[in-house]
């Protein structure tokens, strides 16, 4: 299972991310939808449940954080607000987890919306680079295939995250165990 949070600032495209994704369609409209939506994957022949949570709210922001194992920040390269939102974003949730390496894969939507572009590629890419997340350049409403390429690079670093999580906590409990045997009297 991994739980999979949207953010974004308004009418970024989050909700029309998301349904393109479980759905491969493009509605237009998607109204405020608040939802957790279950979808199953296969990755690498394992199988995955996805919830993701979709949401027009801005609230309740250190809630969703703590639930989710990674994020989807969402801009729309038309709106340089937004892409200042998703550098905040990337703090408050690395400040909040406590933690520098947070799954989050950084999305610029709208491309087809190229004439109207405020945000450079680069400046998504350098964002990403500094804060040590993935970049994806997509355009919900004409392409499914880079969108999914969102959701599986999410996965992957979900995944290697949990095992790199494990790992210590099982040199810890040896660690515990082997002291537990040479106190024994
Ligand atoms: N041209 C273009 N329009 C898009 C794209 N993605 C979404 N839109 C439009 O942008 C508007 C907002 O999309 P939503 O998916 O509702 O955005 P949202 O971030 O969920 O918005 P809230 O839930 O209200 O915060 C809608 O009119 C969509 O049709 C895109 O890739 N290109
Ligand atoms: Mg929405």
């Amino acid at each position: 299972v991994a739980n999979v949070v949207v953010f974004g600032t308004g009418r970024v495209g989050k909700s029309a991310l998301t349904v393109r994704f479980l759905t491969r369609r493009f509605i237009g409209e998607y109204g405020d939808i608040e939802s957790i939506f279950s979808h199953n994957v296969i990755v690498d022949g394992r199988d995955i449940t996805f919830n993701i949570w979709d949401s027009p709210e801005t609230s309740l922001y250190e809630k969703r954080v703590q639930w989710a194992d990674g994020f989807v920040l969402v801009y729309s390269i038309c709106d340089r607000a937004s892409f200042n939102a998703v550098t905040k974003l990337i703090q408050f949730i690395k400040d909040n987890l406590g933690m520098d390496k947070v799954p989050i894969v950084i999305v610029g939507n709208k491309k087809d919306l190229n004439h109207r572009r405020t945000i450079l590629s680069e400046e998504g890419r350098l964002l990403a680079f500094t804060t040590a997340c993935q970049f994806y350049e997509v355009t919900a409403a004409e392409n499914y295939h880079s969108i999914l390429m969102v959701f599986h690079r999410l996965i992957d670093r979900i995944l290697a995250s949990k095992t790199s999580i494990k790992r210590p906590a099982g040199i810890k409990g040896i660690v515990k165990s082997m002291s537990a045997v040479f106190t024994r009297k």
